[in-house]
């Protein structure tokens, strides 16, 4: 009776193992990608990694110089994560909408891959509608994935526009060629491709993107996500892993609205901008519901985007086996952030007891350097040198 009971609780905790280790959305993955979400779910047991977008591309002073990184210059150490973005891919030019060239973007992925570093990519795709009309084709201006106003689920439907029986659906087609071939060209030394996370589609719970919320129903966002994700594996594509996700979210029924299903997806992930206490009982109420939910479905689950970090941040995260948190690129060199000039010795004579406070109390305020030191510093969260060896 004994050895029956015995072999009865070895089989349920055999199954209980199996159900909760994460099995790939794609029953054709590459063993590469099977290899890359055992060893993600290794890691999250032993901390949250640090992702930084574009980190190895482009930083707050320079520009695709190779070996580059301001998280090492901050910290002396990379990112455990590496972000890069593939904007205007689609539309054949050769450097993406943050004028980062693809070239570039290839070589970094195959250096940090085979160093064991993780890769993770966003697509901020322009609209298939208005970059067709004539006009000013600025990034993140007309006729990019941000211009959505005269977009809406009942009117003008982008999503619509680009699925089966759309209008645009092959120049669609087209499009995910491209960016097919682009991720065809990313081998390894030994020419497997290269695993790495994929988030197409993202924040889709807001209405600033042509696939945001109040730019199509649930139902042809989901439908918009599953066509990619069938589309890139039957281009061969069995590396990607690819992720869910929303903008803020309150409810787990908020988050799923547009789901694609458990079989297009290895990821569910949030991105959540803020800091202060309101946005700290935030984002712990939706990591209460999305740890739980991916735990239920056997996924993975992250904070995609955030900033600025934040003790505060720090702790409620720390509190989950979240895979990593991202926070975006540095200085976008379109646009370089003011640099900051201490005021001279007579000026601060002059200032008014009230400048002189805030001032003083500006100086107090932690600088993202010092933030991103922080983490470095907490055993909770990981980053290059902390994951190279987890396998
Ligand atoms: C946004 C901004 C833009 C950029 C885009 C894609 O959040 O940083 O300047 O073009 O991401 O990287």
């Amino acid at each position: 009776m004994k050895k029956i009971l015995l072999t009865l609780l070895c089989a349920a905790a055999a199954f209980a193992l199996r159900a909760q280790s994460i099995q790939p959305s794609d029953p054709e993955a590459t063993p590469e990608a099977r290899q890359l979400l055992e060893r993600l779910d290794k890691i999250r047991q032993k901390g949250i990694m640090y992702g930084h977008q574009d980190d190895l591309l482009t930083g707050s002073t320079w520009f695709e110089v190779e070996g580059n990184s301001d998280t090492k210059t901050a910290t002396g150490d990379f990112p455990a994560i590496a972000g890069c973005e593939l904007g205007e891919l689609e539309l054949g030019f050769d450097r993406s909408l943050d004028s980062v060239s693809f070239a570039q973007i290839r070589k970094m992925a195959k250096w940090f891959y085979e160093r064991d570093g993780i890769l993770t990519v966003s697509w901020h795709v322009v609209n298939p509608i208005t970059s067709q009309w004539p006009g000013i084709k600025e990034p993140n201006g007309a006729g990019s994935a941000w211009e959505v106003e005269m977009l809406s689920a009942d009117g003008l439907n982008a999503v619509r526009s680009v699925l089966p029986g759309g209008e645009n659906h092959a120049l669609f087609n087209s499009w995910l060629d491209r960016l097919a071939k682009f991720f065809l060209s990313w081998r390894d030394s030994e020419g497997k491709l290269i695993p790495f996370l994929f988030r197409p589609y993202h924040e889709h719970s807001g209405s600033f993107f042509w696939w945001g919320r109040g730019r199509c129903y649930d139902e042809e966002y989901a439908a918009l996500f599953r066509y990619t994700v069938d589309y890139l594996r039957g281009r061969g594509l069995h590396n990607i892993i690819f992720m869910y996700n929303t903008d803020k979210v309150y409810s787990r029924e908020d988050f799923l609205r547009g789901y694609p299903g458990d079989a297009y997806c290895d990821f569910l992930s949030i991105d959540w901008y803020g800091s202060g206490a309101e946005f700290e009982r935030n984002v712990k109420n939706a990591f209460d519901f999305l740890s739980e939910m991916a735990a239920q479905r056997g996924k993975l689950f992250a904070l995609s985007e955030c900033g600025p970090l934040s003790d505060g941040l720090q702790r409620v995260l720390a509190d989950y086996k979240c895979s990593y948190l991202l926070t975006w690129r540095n200085a976008p060199p379109r646009h370089p952030m003011p640099q900051f000039k201490a005021p001279t010795a007579k000026q601060l004579n002059k200032m008014s007891a009230e400048e002189r406070a805030r001032y003083e109390a500006f100086l107090r305020m932690p600088k993202p350097d010092d933030l991103l030191r922080a983490l470095k510093a907490d055993p909770h969260y990981l980053f290059y040198e902390d994951i190279k060896d987890i396998r």
